[in-house]
């Protein structure tokens, strides 16, 4: 035991889990804390907003595989990352979020910065200390950290601002780390049977196969099957790109090629997924699920097995053990899949193939509303470019080694095509939270956990307007990354609907007169516009040269026009009806 303030148990606590970074804005409520952030090794990225500072922890843990840590006021800062801890638990990440609150003697009062902070959060933390007695300060704060990591997502601090001050004797947790495993024996073995009678297996791997760190164990596991390999909705960095067995991802804007396979399959292995029910939303007017196939389940969390598909077996363990045990048991052994691997070898090369040459001939949307506004735009003064084109001219460009965020968005979500990857930890989409304004912040958390790597954001215009503040924090804390703005004047996945569903009246669609270029040179950016395809690759690789080399965070402003893809949600909308006579033509 040692004699210290509840500052310094909080401080020390931070460092004895190696803490080096924590993303928030100053306040008072935790100032003598903060004032020793330094001494202990910490560094305070302060950001323009508290959302960005959960993203950014989200971005930082996704990344690392470590916690990310963000802070604010009591009160309004704490609010205001609300949202951000919202996607960080549907990525599952390992984030401690940070919430001093109003002091103990107030509270109930109606003081300045009040808020009952707990309830705010309940929803997406997976666990919150409330420090109840400021000598029980390294307790709580050790246990977040053992929380977050051992029930993989976003847990809270609650710290009553008037803890920070007095002392106690105080012994600093060690932090606790799991050990797991790959699950219980029998379904373990239920599996493995499963697998050696398949004749067209097919693995999922998900989310969980990368935060287990086992694309390898993965990849010799589907080698060893021949198995096609798709990826999890929004997980493409989950088994590298560029190896045969790969298909691309599931879900919204995936790849045929994949959803073809699937849909063959007698036997799917789900690794380290939940099969959340957006990613496997029938998608090109293909139901691709395979209804009559067994569908094994891994997932380190039981409550996810079973919850969403009918499952055959679930084994509750890490994605990496389970697959290296599942290895195991069909060494030596002949498998039903032995006698058709040729013939599956050649299927999975020519669906990749064709879906590969669809791609190619793919350069614009062919809906006649997107036609229309290919049309019309090709009279407007000015050029403004195919998205599909434009996404493809970046994936020639892309830097190898790359992290890339998206957004949500129409033209994000297109991106879904194009974005491939040969490293886990390389790919950061919004997943099932699903709010716009994710990428950039989420960018720069990872750019901060990895700043050797090129680190890139894709937004739409409208996206792009909720975070792009944070270019500041990049610029003030030479966090240089770069940000790709796809500006086709209109928060357009919305629109999309107002053209399939509401007789094209564009209520409040619209996002006229901005100059991104502009905005980010102001913030003390570099800024590309862009409206030539040849322009596109050689402005991404300038960018990146700039982020590289010169430490610059440079916007690269794609004009495109405002033609678009399939929506998000044709299963949640359906065709207005109204029986008020006033309302009358509103169908
Ligand atoms: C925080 C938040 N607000 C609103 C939405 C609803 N929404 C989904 S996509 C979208 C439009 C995005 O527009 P933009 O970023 O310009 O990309 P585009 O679709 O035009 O490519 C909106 C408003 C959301 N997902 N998240
Ligand atoms: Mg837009």
């Amino acid at each position: 035991m040692t004699r210290m303030t509840h500052s310094e148990a909080f401080v020390e606590t931070l460092a004895a889990n190696n803490v080096t970074d924590v993303f928030g804005i100053m306040g008072s409520a935790f100032m003598d804390a903060m004032d020793i952030f330094t001494p202990a090794g910490i560094r305070l990225i302060s950001v323009v907003h508290e959302q960005g500072a959960a993203h950014m922890a989200d971005g930082y843990s996704r990344v690392s595989g470590r916690h990310g840590v963000c802070i604010g006021q009591n009160g309004p800062g704490v609010s205001n990352c609300v949202t951000g801890i919202a996607a960080a638990y549907w990525a599952h990440s390992p984030v401690v979020l940070i919430t001093p609150e109003a002091g103990t003697t107030g509270i109930g009062h109606g003081g300045f910065q009040e808020a009952n902070q707990l309830p705010m959060f309940q929803e997406f933390t997976k666990y919150q200390g409330h420090v109840n007695n400021p000598a029980r300060m390294a307790e709580y704060t050790a246990r977040c950290f053992d929380r977050a990591l051992s029930e993989i997502g976003p847990t809270q601090l609650n710290i009553p601002r008037d803890f920070f001050y007095g002392d106690a004797d105080v012994e600093i947790p060690q932090p606790m780390r799991l050990d797991r495993g790959p699950g219980g024996e029998k379904t373990l073995n239920e599996a493995a049977e499963m697998l050696a009678s398949a004749h067209f297996p097919v693995i999922v791997s998900g989310g969980g196969v990368v935060m287990a760190d086992g694309v390898d164990q993965c990849k010799a596991l589907a080698e060893r099957l021949g198995a096609p390999v798709v990826n999890s909705y929004q997980h493409n960095d989950s088994f590298p790109a560029s190896h045969p067995l790969w298909c691309g991802p599931l879900g919204y804007q995936g790849s045929k090629a994949g959803m073809k396979l699937i849909s063959k399959a007698d036997v799917v292995l789900a690794l380290g997924t939940r099969l959340g029910p957006f990613g496997t939303l029938p998608q090109y007017e293909m139901d691709y699920w395979p209804k009559n196939a067994k569908i094994i389940q891994v997932d380190a969390d039981h409550k996810m097995l079973g919850l969403v598909k009918k499952i055959s077996v679930g084994i509750c363990g890490d994605a990496k053990a389970a697959a290296t045990t599942l290895l195991d048991r069909l060494d030596n052994r002949t498998l039903a899949c032995d006698a058709n691997r040729e013939e599956r070898a050649v299927e999975i090369a020519s669906e990749k193939n064709s879906w590969e040459r669809e791609l190619d001939g793919w350069t614009h949307e062919r809906d006649d509303w997107s036609l229309a506004m290919i049309e019309e735009q090709s009279l407007e003064e000015g050029d403004y470019l195919h998205p599909r084109q434009v996404l493809r001219e970046l994936e020639k460009a892309m830097p190898s080694d790359v992290m890339i965020s998206t957004d949500i968005g129409n033209i994000n979500s297109i991106a879904h095509s194009y974005l491939r990857f040969e490293k886990p930890r390389s790919f950061f989409a919004p997943m099932s939270f699903g709010n716009c304004g994710y990428a950039l912040p989420t960018i720069i958390g990872a750019k901060v956990a990895a700043p050797d790597r090129p680190a890139i954001a894709y937004a739409g215009d409208g996206a792009w307007g909720m975070s792009m503040s944070e270019v500041m924090t990049c610029v003030r804390h030479d966090i240089p990354v770069t940000g790709v703005v796809f500006h086709n004047r209109q928060w357009g996945a919305e629109k999309k609907n107002q053209v399939d569903f509401y007789g094209h009246r564009f209520v409040a669609a619209e996002l006229e007169h901005q100059n991104y270029t502009g905005i980010a040179k102001a913030m003390g950016a570099e800024g590309i516009r862009v409206d030539q395809l040849k322009e596109v690759g050689p402005a991404l690789q300038k960018a990146i040269d700039m982020q590289m080399n010169e430490g610059k965070t440079t916007v690269v402003e794609i004009m495109c026009t405002r033609e678009l893809g399939d929506p998000f949600r044709r299963d949640a909308l359906s065709l207005p009806v109204r029986f008020l006579d006033k309302y009358k033509d509103y169908v």
